[in-house]
């Protein structure tokens, strides 16, 4: 098995760090190998288990010690690198009475989004990397399965588990196999359509998988709906740990509801509830789980998210994401912003339109924070809607809230909205219904990584008829895109911007409806011109200032508007220019195809060698900082400058020294 430090490995899915990714530029170093850290200490247990394997032969008492220290050991471990706190914490029994019970690699554990799979990872052969997690080149925060065999399927995005272990379970029955196949659902996860759809399945396949519930009533927000409230019916159910005692010493895994389950009425045996923190009880549970060869069943186990680190269970969101944090006082280190998120100042614009409109009502798929709605919800309650983690119900909700009559603004992050695709084709842009899609996330996303970049939305929405699509350069143009949104009440319209801090400008009281369709050129020049869509502005004008310096001079145009995207502005920077780098962070087919579709709708074809296409490589991009992301990607100023100067010097032979006197 490849070492927790074999850069290649983490890195197999996306940069070759050693080849260029454009202009043939070495972009990165070869990183630097941490040995890992030697640790012995015989009074550690968790110094002993380099593999699930050390843990099985471990009595009830030694499992309860190894637990206090993997707890230590997580919170050791994120109070230096940031990442998903909350959710590990609540597992640590659980994860250590799954792989004390199950022949892990054999028998496959499916975690379902898996942030909470870091206590897995330090016992599953990955303790050293830790202190590299979600850096560049160290372990993925989420499973993965080129990291190792123990990660049967990789995950971020939620509710997977159940299809994908009833998919290992079928290829298991026909090839004649005999492991278990164990699915870990967070109670939010089972709130996702997929959840629901991989339960139906399940239930009428009747194969061996066990499904545990991981209960811990929190999502990254409270849970809302209805499941929520079920769940909630079935944890009271006043059974005593004496009774579940009792019965599980003489073998009986049952259901203490007194109601019918909603998992037994789709063919899933329900047991429980459990106590996620007793790790006893817990192997009791799974052993006898292990041993039942019948059809599926899901045992509904209680937890607590943050579980046994007072500052964890005492926050509001039980410190589900953290920034490096202070392990004693769990206070994060959290730099003093030098300017409001994008998504506050989304939030803000969204509410001062709803002041002006009563129809701007707005739906998050279960991230009231992430996505600034909690501020929403606070100034207009019964305007804002959490359709839970549901992308799909989420979009299609709002297409029936606009064919009501309402402004709805779904707010969902790029890569999610990737799972309502069908969706956003089906129900809202072939009828033409004006919903607002307020794209947070857009670009790079640094540490969560492969799965959550905002790479693909310019594309897949760029594809669709009748989309009106902006990117904001900055915050206040994002102020300007919400009110043009608004306004915008004949057909689908989506904004686009990035995670992070704003670059810090004076934003604008109110936001004022762009012209649809209209770019504008920030600056001009003779020789290039660079289009740039959405925040890659500012990049675009660090590049045109160095070009200056070289000689170059340089227009520098925001799009603002891939689709409609601006004919004129397009026709007149390729007239004019003898190159033009077109901008974006998104993959291949986004803004740049609308401008070379542009060019031909426009008889411009002859021009099109003058253009130069700055997108993302064709590459899934991994975990980094935002910044060396965008540098690994060819993207940053230097990139850019480098791309015109390459051209112009190509075609112009422009000298760069002038030598004066001679
Ligand atoms: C499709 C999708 N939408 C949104 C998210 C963002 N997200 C990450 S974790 C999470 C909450 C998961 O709640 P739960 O399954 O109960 O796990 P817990 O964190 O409570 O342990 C959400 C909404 C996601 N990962 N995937």
């Amino acid at each position: 098995m490849a070492t927790p430090f074999d850069r290649n490995v983490f890195a197999n899915n996306g940069f070759n760090l050693h080849e260029p990714v454009s202009d043939g530029t070495p972009l990165s170093e070869p990183p630097m190998i941490r040995p890992p850290e030697v640790r012995r200490r015989p009074e550690c247990l968790l110094d002993s288990i380099l593999s699930p394997s050390d843990l099985r032969s471990m009595t009830g008492e030694m499992l309860e010690r190894l637990c206090v220290e993997v707890r230590d050991d997580l919170i050791r471990s994120v109070s230096k690198t940031g990442g998903h706190l909350g959710a590990g914490l609540g597992v640590v029994e659980l994860t250590v009475a799954l792989h004390h019970i199950f022949d892990t690699p054999r028998d496959k554990l499916v975690w379902d989004v898996s942030h909470q799979c870091y206590p897995h990872k330090i016992l599953t052969g990955r303790r050293d990397g830790m202190l590299e997690l979600r850096k560049g080149g160290g372990p993925s925060g989420f499973t993965c399965r080129s990291e190792s065999e123990f990660d049967p399927f990789g995950a971020a995005h939620s509710s997977t588990a159940i299809s994908a272990a009833l998919g290992f379970a079928a290829a298991r029955d026909l090839k004649g196999g005999q492991e278990s196949v164990v699915a870990v659902v967070g109670d939010g996860a089972m709130s996702g359509g997929m959840a629901f759809e991989g339960l139906n399945n399940l239930g009428a396949q009747s194969r061996r998988v066990v499904i545990v519930l991981n209960d811990n009533d929190m999502s990254i927000a409270p849970p809302s709906g209805a499941l929520a409230n079920h769940l909630r019916e079935l944890r009271g159910n006043g059974v005593t740990t004496g009774e579940r005692c009792r019965d599980l010493q003489q073998g009986k895994l049952q259901s203490y509801s007194k109601t019918p389950t909603i998992f037994d009425s789709l063919g899933v045996t329900y047991v429980g509830p459990y106590d996620g923190h007793d790790v006893t009880e817990l192997v009791r549970v799974f052993e006898l789980a292990q041993a039942n060869h019948g059809g599926p069943v899901l045992i509904h186990v209680l937890t607590e998210k943050g579980h046994g680190y007072a500052p964890a269970e005492a926050a509001s969101d039980c410190m589900h994401g953290v920034s490096p944090f202070d392990a004693d006082t769990g206070r994060q280190q959290k730099a003093a912003p030098k300017a409001p998120s994008y998504t506050s100042v989304f939030a803000k614009a969204l509410i001062s339109e709803a002041e002006r409109d009563e129809r701007v009502v707005a739906v998050t798929a279960a991230m009231p924070s992430g996505t600034g709605l909690d501020k929403f919800g606070k100034a207009f309650p019964d305007r804002c809607f959490d359709a839970g983690i549901a992308e799909q119900h989420a979009v299609t909700f709002c297409a029936g809230l606009a064919c009501d009559g309402l402004k709805p603004f779904a707010a969902i992050y790029s890569t999610f909205l990737q799972r309502a695709f069908d969706q956003v084709v089906h129900d809202v842009a072939i009828q033409k219904l004006p919903v607002r899609f307020a794209i947070d996330r857009a670009g790079f996303v640094g540490a969560d990584g492969v799965t959550h970049q905002g790479s693909y939305d310019i594309t897949y929405l760029g594809c669709l008829p009748g989309f009106v699509l902006m990117a904001a350069a900055d915050e206040a143009e994002l102020v300007h895109m919400v009110a043009t949104a608004v306004a915008i009440d004949d057909c689908p319209s989506a904004l686009r911007y990035p995670r992070g801090e704003g670059q810090g400008g004076k934003l604008p009281d109110d936001g004022t409806p762009l012209e649809i369709g209209k770019g504008r050129i920030v600056r001009e020049g003779d020789h290039a011109a660079i289009l740039s869509y959405g925040n890659t502005l500012a990049d675009a004008m660090v590049a045109a200032a160095q070009l200056e310096e070289i000689g170059i001079s340089t227009t520098v145009a925001d799009a603002r508007f891939a689709k409609p995207i601006d004919d004129a502005l397009v026709a007149q920077l390729f007239r004019e220019h003898e190159v033009v780098v077109t901008l974006e962070t998104g993959a291949i087919g986004g803004f740049s195809a609308q401008v070379f579709d542009s060019l031909e709708r426009q008889r411009l074809g002859h021009l099109l060698a003058r253009a130069r296409p700055m997108y993302l490589p064709d590459l899934f991009i991994q975990h980094d900082k935002p910044t060396e992301q965008t540098r690994l990607a060819g993207l940053d100023d230097r990139a850019i400058a480098n791309k015109v100067r390459s051209m112009i010097g190509a075609r112009t032979q422009r000298p760069r020294f002038v030598i004066v006197g001679e």
